[in-house]
């Protein structure tokens, strides 16, 4: 064995897998849809269907609802898992990991039956995946990295797809790295609305997800080690 063959094999593997990576990105990046980011941790109103089923939207506190686009008959949304700052209260900004500009991630809003695909991009320093927690799904799409699925690596995206089953309240959230990416901060809200919009209907709906972290005074990044009390 020569060591100067070995490294020229490898050198020769390593760029065609550069090419096809690239080639495939390029073709994926144009049926990608719009991530809209959101840079306010304010309330923003909420966001009234423009297709699909009628549903009635809720209201996040402090957080919003990420738009989608109808793609034949499936709603496709587009997550970015990335690093965000968030000022928590005056003058206090924390380093923290989230979606779309904001942690919490944004809520993500379907109607009971809809077909749904979500693009996911990550963004972080490390592999992240998304579980959808409380839906039922094809395995494939549960989203428990190293169990159903690789981790989506950095600068990857991940396409999810599945039916939304049953009307309620629920939260998606990485299951790689776990305790280090939701004691960041990665999480949001799933609202799978009922398909009669009459069914309980109320006035006003509201969300509000209630997280808590351990940040030191002076500091700005959560300490994740300390950080063990919680449930995925
Ligand atoms: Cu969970």
């Amino acid at each position: 064995m020569n060591d100067t063959n070995i490294s020229r094999r490898a050198f020769l593997q390593g760029s065609a897998l550069a090419v096809t990576a690239s080639a495939v990105s390029r073709a994926g990046a144009a049926s990608l849809p719009e991530a809209p980011l959101q840079q306010s941790a304010q309330t923003q109103p909420p966001l009234a269907p423009t297709g699909g089923r009628p549903y009635q939207p809720v209201v996040t506190l402090n957080g919003w609802s990420l738009p989608w686009r109808m793609k034949n008959g499936v709603k496709e949304f587009h997550l970015v898992a990335e690093p965000v700052v968030r000022e928590i209260a005056p003058g206090m900004k924390a380093n923290l990991w989230g979606y779309n500009g904001q942690s919490p991630g944004p809520t993500i809003e379907v109607v009971e039956g809809d077909r749904v695909r979500i693009f996911v991009t990550n963004k972080l320093p490390e592999a992240t995946s998304v579980h959808w927690h409380g839906q039922r799904l094809p395995n494939g799409m549960d989203g428990v990295a190293g169990l159903t699925q690789p981790g989506i690596p950095p600068g990857k995206t991940f396409v999810y797809e599945f039916t939304a089953r049953r009307a309620g309240t629920f939260m998606y959230h990485p299951h790689a790295d776990e305790m280090v990416q939701m004691a960041m901060g990665m999480m949001g809200f799933w609202v799978t609305h009922p398909k009669d919009p009459d069914f309980m209907r109320v006035d006003r709906d509201f969300v509000f997800l209630l997280n808590a972290y351990d940040i030191e005074p002076g500091a700005a990044t959560p300490k994740v080690s300390t950080m063990l009390d919680f449930n995925l």
